[in-house]
């Protein structure tokens, strides 16, 4: 059955992934980032609307606009996410801490909150999370993107216990390292040194990460995947990759 699947930040990686994968299984989509002009042609058919998630107005209309295109949501895949910078605690700025935490958590719990009463109503919804292996394992000069990453896991914990018996899936996938946009955003745009974290190893692909949203959301409705870890085969830990000696 054609399913109604909203994702956040579907203007690249990760996302974009997601929006082409839900599109070959055939359900509808609603996509939402700030830079619009990239979610055009991304998806036949699909509902393409701005969206900043640290803004409420924002995801608002996003959402009105989503629900006024395909009805209501199945599945929300919550997304849009960024780490700024690898400053250490003590030489970090208030200015990229508030900017990770307004846009994993706070971001991602706003746009939660409005679809899950629905979610609710109509007794059954999927709502899916990427974390990350941050999320399980510090690493120095990653304290707060770590953080905002950990923080998802009890969010996710809370909203399962929260909606018992109304239906609701709760999915955590948390990736290690997948060759996106993630580490040119995260050295404000430095794309040589944003390779480099890329260079001597086999990095997942975006398209692996949204296999694994895909099959999560096409369990059968009482089957619950709690939370994937999935990670490269060259990869152990966020500071344990194998490269190939040049
Ligand atoms: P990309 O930088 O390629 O994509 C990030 C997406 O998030 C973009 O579409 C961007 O859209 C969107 N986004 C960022 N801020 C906002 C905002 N305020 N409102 C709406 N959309 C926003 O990176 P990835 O695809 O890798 O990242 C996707 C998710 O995966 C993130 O949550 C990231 O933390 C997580 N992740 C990534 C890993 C990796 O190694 N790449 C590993 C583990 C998790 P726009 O700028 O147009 O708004
Ligand atoms: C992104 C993966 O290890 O760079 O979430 O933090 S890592």
């Amino acid at each position: 059955m054609s399913r109604h699947v909203v994702v956040t930040g579907a203007s690249s990686g990760i996302g974009a992934a997601c929006a082409r994968a839900f599109a070959a299984h055939g359900d509808r989509l609603s996509l939402g980032a700030r830079r619009r002009d990239r979610l055009t042609g991304l998806v036949e058919g699909a509902c393409i609307a701005p969206l900043d998630v640290t803004s409420p107005t924002s995801i608002e209309r996003f959402l009105a606009a989503a629900t006024a295109a395909h009805g209501p949501i199945d599945v929300l895949v919550n997304n849009a996410g960024l780490a700024r910078g690898v400053e250490k605690i003590a030489e970090g700025t208030g200015e990229a801490w508030r900017e990770m935490l307004e846009t994993n958590v706070i971001g991602l719990l706003e746009v939660t909150r409005r679809v899950l009463p629905t979610m609710m109503a109509q007794g059954r919804g999927h709502i899916v999370v990427i974390g990350s292996i941050a999320g399980h394992k510090a690493y120095p000069g990653g304290g707060v993107y770590c953080g905002s990453k950990r923080a998802l896991q009890p969010i996710c914990e809370a909203i399962r216990m929260e909606t018992l018996g109304h239906g609701i899936r709760v999915t955590s996938v948390d990736p290690g390292m997948v060759e996106t946009e993630f580490s040119v955003v995260r050295f404000r745009g430095d794309a040589e040194r944003a390779a480099k974290v890329y260079q001597g190893t086999r990095p997942l692909q975006a398209a692996d990460v949204a296999e694994c949203v895909l099959f999560a959301t096409t369990r059968p409705a009482h089957v619950n995947l709690d939370t994937i870890v999935v990670m490269p085969t060259d990869q152990a830990s966020p500071h344990h990759v194998h490269r190939a000696t040049t």
